[in-house]
C-alpha cells in the first residue's frame, strides 16, 4: 500500500489534518487505536476559538464542522461573588469564536472526512514507524483482526498526542523537552446541570473554580483543590458545598448528577523541534498547555492547518519550504498560548488563596485582574488572544 500522508491519531489535530487534505485532493490515511466510538465521546475542550472557525470556513467546512453552536463571545469572571464580564468582542471584526463541546468537533469532523471519501482506520493497533528520516517512510500496524499491514508513505503527521508512538519514536537526544507543572491540582466534575450563562470563572478566597457548558444539559465544574488530594477527598456534599461558596450561590444549588469524578495536576511542556525528517507532529504531541485559557485544542487545530498547507506546496509544486520551517512556525505559536496560559493561570489562581504565594502575590494578581476592566488595551490584548492570535 502507499499514500502520501499518513496521519496517525484521529483526535481533533488527526482529523483536522486529515480534512484538510481531502479538501485539497491530497490521499492520507488516518490509523487510530481506540474503537470509533471511543474516539468520540471523550470530552475535553468547549471552545473553538475565533481564529479556528475562520480556518473551517476558508476550507467550505465550517457548516459541517462547527455550525449551529453559538457563543456570544462573553466570559465571565466573578471576584468574590461579584460579576465582571470580559468582552471578546474587542475586536474590529466579528467574532466568531464557538462553544462546541470537543467531542462534538470529533464526532463532525469524523463524519465530514467520510463524506468526503476519507481512509480513517480504527482500532489499529501496534503502529509502528519507520525510514522517517530517509525518502520514503513507512508506517506498520494491525487491523482489528490481528492482520499485519504497511504503508509507505511520504510524510508522516504525528497527531497521536502526549502518550503517542510518533514522537516517542524519535531517538533520544534529538527532542529537547521544557516542562513546567503549575503546583495546582483541579477536581474536574462533569454533571448533568444546566450550563452558565457564559463560560464562569470564579475568584475567591476558597480558591479558583470554573463552570462551562459541555452541551445543553451537561456542565463541566473545576474546583481547585490542595496537591496531593483524590477524587475521593472530595465526596458530592463537599463539592456542591464548595461550588456555592466559591461561584456565588445565585445560579441555584450546582451541579446536579455527577457523571464522572477526576483530579489533575496543571502541567505545560514543550518538545522541540516539532520536525523530525519527514515526520511531523501535529497537537498534543508536541505538547501539553494547561487548560486556563482553552488553547490546547485550538493550538492543535492551528498546526493542522500550517501543516496542510506545507503538503500542498510540496505535492502541486515542489516546494518544501512550508515544511521546513512548520516547527519554527508552530513553536512561535506554541509558547504564544503558552506564555497566555500561564499569564491567566497565575492570575486567577493567586488572586484567590494565597496560601501557597502569599498575600503580596496576591495583590499583583488582583492588579492585573482589575486592569482586565479598568485599561483598555489590557482588554484588547487578552480579546486578542482568547480569539486567536491574527
Ligand atoms: P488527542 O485528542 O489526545 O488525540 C490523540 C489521538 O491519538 C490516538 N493515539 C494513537 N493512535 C494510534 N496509535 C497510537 N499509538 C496512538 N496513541 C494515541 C488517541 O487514541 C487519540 O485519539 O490529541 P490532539 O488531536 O492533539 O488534540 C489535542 C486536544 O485533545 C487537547 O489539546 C485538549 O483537549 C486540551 N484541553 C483543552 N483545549 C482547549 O483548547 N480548550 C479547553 O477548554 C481544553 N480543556 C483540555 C481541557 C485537556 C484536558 N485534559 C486532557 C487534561 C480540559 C482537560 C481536562
Amino acid at each position: 500500500e502507499r499514500t502520501t500522508v499518513v496521519v496517525v491519531g484521529a483526535g481533533p489535530a488527526g482529523l483536522t489534518v486529515a480534512g484538510l487534505l481531502l479538501r485539497l485532493g491530497i490521499p492520507c490515511t488516518v490509523l487510530e487505536r481506540r474503537p470509533r466510538s471511543r474516539v468520540e465521546q471523550r470530552q475535553r475542550a468547549g471552545i473553538v476559538e475565533h481564529r479556528a472557525v475562520r480556518m473551517f470556513e476558508e476550507w467550505g467546512l465550517a457548516e459541517r464542522v462547527v455550525g449551529g453552536f453559538p457563543y456570544d463571545g462573553v466570559l465571565e469572571v466573578r471576584v468574590d461573588g461579584e460579576s465582571r464580564l470580559l468582552d471578546e468582542t474587542g475586536l474590529a471584526e466579528r467574532l466568531e469564536a464557538r462553544l462546541c463541546p470537543q467531542q462534538v468537533l470529533v464526532q463532525r469532523l469524523i463524519a465530514a472526512c467520510l463524506e468526503d471519501g476519507g481512509d480513517l482506520r480504527f482500532e489499529a493497533a501496534e503502529v509502528t514507524l519507520h525510514g522517517v528520516t530517509g525518502e520514503q517512510p513507512v508506517v506498520r500496524y494491525r487491523d482489528a483482526d490481528g492482520v499485519a499491514h504497511e504503508i509507505a508513505c511520504d510524510l508522516v503527521a504525528g497527531c497521536d498526542g502526549d502518550h503517542g508512538v510518533s514522537r516517542a519514536s524519535i531517538p533520544d537526544g534529538v527532542l529537547t523537552a521544557y516542562p513546567f507543572d503549575h503546583g495546582i491540582a483541579w477536581l474536574t466534575v462533569l454533571a448533568d446541570a444546566a450550563p452558565p450563562r457564559h463560560p464562569l470563572l470564579a475568584v475567591s478566597r476558597h480558591g479558583f473554580a470554573a463552570h462551562f457548558a459541555r452541551g445543553p444539559r451537561a456542565s463541566r465544574f473545576y474546583l481547585q483543590v490542595p496537591l496531593g488530594d483524590g477524587p475521593d477527598d472530595w465526596p458530592e456534599d463537599r463539592v456542591r458545598q464548595q461550588l456555592r461558596a466559591r461561584l456565588g450561590s445565585d445560579d441555584g444549588p450546582p451541579p446536579g448528577t455527577v457523571t464522572e469524578k477526576e483530579v489533575f495536576r496543571l502541567r505545560s511542556v514543550v518538545h522541540e523541534p516539532m520536525s523530525h525528517g519527514r515526520l511531523h507532529l501535529v497537537g498534543d504531541a508536541a505538547h501539553i498547555i494547561s487548560p486556563m485559557g482553552g488553547k490546547g485544542m485550538n493550538l492543535a487545530l492551528y498546526e493542522a492547518e500550517v501543516f496542510a498547507r506545507a503538503v500542498r506546496d510540496l505535492v502541486r509544486d515542489g516546494d518544501d519550504a512550508g515544511l521546513r520551517s512548520y516547527s519554527a512556525v508552530c513553536l512561535q505559536r506554541a509558547w504564544n498560548y503558552q506564555e497566555f496560559s500561564r499569564w491567566m493561570t497565575e492570575m486567577l489562581h493567586d488572586a484567590g488563596d494565597d496560601t501557597r504565594t502569599g498575600p503580596f502575590r496576591r495583590r499583583l494578581a488582583r492588579a492585573r485582574l482589575d486592569r482586565l476592566s479598568t485599561s483598555r488595551a489590557s482588554a484588547g490584548a487578552f480579546a486578542e488572544l482568547m480569539a486567536g492570535l491574527a
